[in-house]
């Protein structure tokens, strides 16, 4: 699940200016998709690595990777230049967007202490989810690039492979979370991800090794479920955390998450974040991937 970069991958990578990139609507623009393969399908060793990749996500089992990026960020930064090259190694797997309208291609998960401790950038447990739980059409990856760890020690990641944790629960419970009976948070303004879901079933039923489990187990304390859905629920979450790995991301680790795969979240961040300076606290980028229609994502 760790995937290394060969060092003569890294070295060319370092010497290697990829150019601005361009979006078209919420995409990623298909020039700047064959302009990044092109460049970067000559540095040796590419192409066996981006196989790697995409192994690690759709194996059978498989769901996530983290590509160690920390040698790249230490020699360039964390700024555009290592960006563009986090974005080719993405577009290598499907194709990266922004469904929140006006934010960039990147959006920051930063520290704060007023926020919702349980929630993206709060300082608290981010329990077991997937991201846009309550569209039609979720991202079929979620991305996550490590810029800065918790200097408290604290934010290590949680997966879990959510088809495992549901083939482990009673045939009730699974009758009860393939009904429409559930629902999270609220929708609007996103592109790409098809339409608010509202109610959903957790289980899709149609394709039993690459459907969504659709869940958030933030929805068993905000969403006023009734007595034997919630149960359910609650049983996959209990499922979900027994089958539970977890890692702490270092600085330059790329983890790429199959949505159809896996669900994550986030151990809570190490307590005393007040007095940390906003500069030096943990900081990730999310990126979102789509991939084409048909491709066994
Ligand atoms: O903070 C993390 O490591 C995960 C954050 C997350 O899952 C999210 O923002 O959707
Ligand atoms: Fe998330």
């Amino acid at each position: 699940m760790f995937i290394d970069i060969p060092n003569e991958l890294e070295a060319a990578l370092i010497e290697l200016p990829l150019p601005t990139w361009k979006l078209d609507g919420p995409f990623l623009a298909k020039s700047t998709m064959e302009e990044y393969r092109h460049e970067l399908t000559a540095a040796p060793r590419f192409k066996e690595t981006a196989a790697a990749l995409r192994h690690a996500l759709t194996r059978e089992g498989g769901g996530y990777a983290v590509l160690r990026l920390g040698n790249l960020a230490k020699a360039l930064g964390t700024g555009d230049r290592f960006l563009r090259l986090v974005t080719g190694f993405a577009t290598e797997v499907a194709v990266p967007f922004s469904p929140f309208p006006r934010w960039p291609l990147w959006k920051d998960i930063g520290v704060k202490v007023d926020k919702d401790p349980g929630k993206s950038s709060g300082v608290g447990y981010n329990a077991f989810h997937m991201d846009l739980v309550n569209a039609t059409l979720p991202p079929d990856y979620t991305t996550l690039l490590c810029v800065r760890p918790d200097p408290l020690g604290g934010g290590s990641s949680i997966l879990s492979d959510a088809h495992a944790a549901v083939a482990r629960l009673s045939e009730q419970s699974r009758v009860l979370l393939a009904e429409s009976a559930y629902h999270y948070g609220t929708f609007f303004d996103l592109f790409g991800v098809g339409e608010e879901y509202k109610p959903f079933p957790i289980l899709d039923g149609s394709d039993a090794e690459n459907g969504f489990v659709r869940f958030t187990a933030k929805m068993l304390e905000r969403s006023g479920l009734g007595q034997a859905h919630a149960e359910a629920a609650r049983e996959l979450a209990g499922e979900l955390v027994r089958g539970q790995v977890s890692f702490m991301l270092r600085s330059g680790d790329y983890l790429i998450v199959n949505q159809r795969r896996f669900l994550h979240g986030r151990e809570a961040l190490g307590s005393g974040q007040e007095t940390v300076p906003v500069a030096d606290r943990r900081l990730l980028l999310q990126m979102f991937l789509r991939a084409p229609a048909g491709s066994a994502a």
